[in-house]
């Protein structure tokens, strides 16, 4: 694969390198790499908005309402769908949806679903850089959509400027989301199913619980909670201004290019993990895992022994 003339194909906007270039982090890591150095200098131009929640919460149709506003704004809009188990649900959803709508037509945007099967943690890298590549690809929005369940998919939602955490009215979901961690990430709440009953109460569950982390800091931000129909396009505008404002936050505090670097700082360290992690399991170690997993099994040695003898042999070559 010829990467320089891919990595220019992108930066012309090419659908298919662009197509191409996202295959080519989900395979071949080596490759992703050079294509990602290459792509470096042309990246920060795209703001990047994670939307996440519990399964079914409306993500997708919340989603493509947006896309179309944000077209009618002008902007051009790339998504990245993680689509958690099956190609029938979630990602491959969103992009059927999209299709109907027919935007896929239009050349201000791009979809692409990512499937988390198989990709054992490596997929949170792999979504960030098909973010990078659509970044370098001069998107204006670049979305991440996953679903909030999962330690992977919560961290691609939080690899954005503005994150959304979508929840629906029924009873209990507010609770749900503090158990798995969905409110700590979110920058603000998006209460979907608006039409459904316990709406209102819903609204001022979470906010009640949201005053509870408010804490007087200065220049704090303090997560809001905006209602809407996504399957009628209601409340679309009030969602696109809350984002807005919260970049309009984040650059007066000046913590937009810091939000920027921390998110980089994390992923270094992920990136090095993974890394020694490929270098360490060889074959050969594997093996002599297994040997002496017979010896942890039947008490004659213990586990740290194991532990510590693998890595002194790897540092020792
Ligand atoms: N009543 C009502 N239904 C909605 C609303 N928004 C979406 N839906 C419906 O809810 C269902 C799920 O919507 P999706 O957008 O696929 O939800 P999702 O969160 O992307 O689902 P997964 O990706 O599978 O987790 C669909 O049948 C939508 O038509 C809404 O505001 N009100
Ligand atoms: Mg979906």
């Amino acid at each position: 694969m010829d990467i320089q003339s891919l990595s220019e194909r992108i930066s012309l906007q090419d659908r298919r390198a662009i197509a191409q270039a996202i295959s080519v982090v989900e395979n071949d890591s080596r490759e992703a790499a050079s294509l990602l150095h290459d792509l470096a200098p042309k990246l920060g131009n795209a703001y990047r908005i994670g939307i996440t929640g519990p399964p079914g919460a409306g993500k997708s149709t919340l989603t493509s309402e947006m896309t179309k506003a944000l077209r009618k704004q002008g902007k051009t809009v790339g998504i990245i769908a993680i689509d958690p188990t099956s190609p029938f649900t979630g990602g491959a959803l969103l992009g059927d949806r999209i299709r109907m709508q027919d935007v896929s037509m239009d050349k201000g945007v791009f979809v692409r679903s990512m499937a988390t099967r198989g990709s054992l943690g490596g997929l949170s890298a792999k979504a960030k850089d098909a973010a990078d590549i659509l970044d370098a690809a001069g998107f204006d929005i670049v979305i991440f959509e996953t679903v909030g369940v999962g330690q992977s998919e919560l961290d691609i939602a939080k690899a954005a400027d503005t994150t959304i955490v979508v929840l629906v009215p029924e009873s209990g979901d507010a609770v749900q989301a503090m158990k798995s961690g969905l409110m700590e990430i979110a920058d603000f709440f998006v209460l979907n199913k608006s039409d459904r009953e316990g709406a209102e109460q819903a609204v001022r569950a979470l906010k009640t619980i949201l005053t509870f982390r408010i804490t007087h800091a200065e220049d704090e931000w303090i997560p809001d909670v905006i209602s809407t129909v996504a399957s009628k396009a209601k409340g679309i505008d009030e969602v696109l201004a809350e984002i807005e404002r919260h970049e309009a936050h984040l650059l007066k505090t000046d913590t937009l290019i810091k939000r920027r670097v921390a998110r980089e700082h994390d992923r270094i360290i992920e990136l090095v993990e993974s890394f020694l992690r490929v270098d360490f399991w060889t074959p050969e170690r594997t093996k002599k895992l297994e040997e002496r997993l017979k010896n942890v099994a039947s008490h004659k040695e213990s586990s740290y022994e194991v532990a510590q003898d693998l890595v002194s042999e790897f540092r020792g070559k």
